[in-house]
């Protein structure tokens, strides 16, 4: 049997693979493992059924057989330590991959997600303007930091891995804010990423979804 994922019906990011499914996604694509996609509404997300799933209410979900899980950091790294191709053999390199994706998830994405909401949810705000300048200053800080630690490597300690693959996902978000334009080295970094045909796969399943909901429109 497959694994099942949760993920939007109707994601507002309208295919960018912005949403985080994209990431569970992409893991389970690098890995060879398929899998079935439950499609949610907003509403379906609240009710019942897929609270007991998900105490918050949010998508993705992991279901395994009898495992239920919550929380893509928690998910990716399930899928990674279940198959080959995620975590390096090496007992100190995959720590270390592990905490990259830590860092990816506690902080690169808050300062990032914080300004890409603000900018959804208070831009008619009296306060926004001044806002605005703080919370660039705090996305720009974490995004200098870690285009001066990844320098001109092509991953971010070794090989390929779940670090890098939560870190991509990370940065797709700032990407998409235009936040990456001033670190080349981190935009180059994202390509190579998304040039990865396990990407290109996991995009492709999204996008797919969207473009099918607007032909039923
Ligand atoms: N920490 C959790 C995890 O990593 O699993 C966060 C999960 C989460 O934020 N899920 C979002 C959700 O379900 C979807 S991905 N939101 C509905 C709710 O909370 O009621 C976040 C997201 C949404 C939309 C865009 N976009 O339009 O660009 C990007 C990202």
């Amino acid at each position: 049997m497959n694994p099942t994922i949760t993920a939007f019906e109707r994601s507002p990011d309208r295919g960018r693979g912005l949403a985080r499914d994209m990431r569970v996604r992409w893991a389970l694509e690098e890995v060879g493992q398929s899998y079935d996609v439950r499609h949610l509404s907003f509403a379906a997300m609240k009710e019942p059924a897929h609270l007991a799933l998900h105490p918050f209410g949010q998508i993705p979900t992991y279901e395994d057989g009898g495992l239920a899980l919550f929380e893509t950091g928690a998910i990716v790294f399930h899928i990674a330590q279940q198959h080959a191709g995620l975590l390096p053999r090496d007992a100190n390199a995959r720590a270390r991959a592990v905490m990259w994706m830590f860092a990816a998830l506690n902080t690169v994405e808050p300062p990032i997600v914080e300004r890409a909401m603000a900018i959804v949810v208070e831009r008619g705000e009296p306060w926004f303007e001044q806002r605005l300048p703080l919370l660039d200053n705090n996305a720009r800080k974490r995004l200098s930091e870690l285009s001066r630690r990844l320098g001109d490597a092509e991953w971010l300690d070794g090989d390929f891995s779940a670090g890098d693959l939560m870190m991509a996902n990370v940065l797709l978000r700032a990407n998409a804010m235009g936040l990456l334009a001033d670190y080349s080295n981190l935009a180059a970094y994202l390509s190579r990423n998304e040039a990865r045909p396990a990407y290109r796969r996991a995009f492709a399943a999204q996008l797919a979804v969207f473009t099918a909901g607007q032909a039923n429109d």
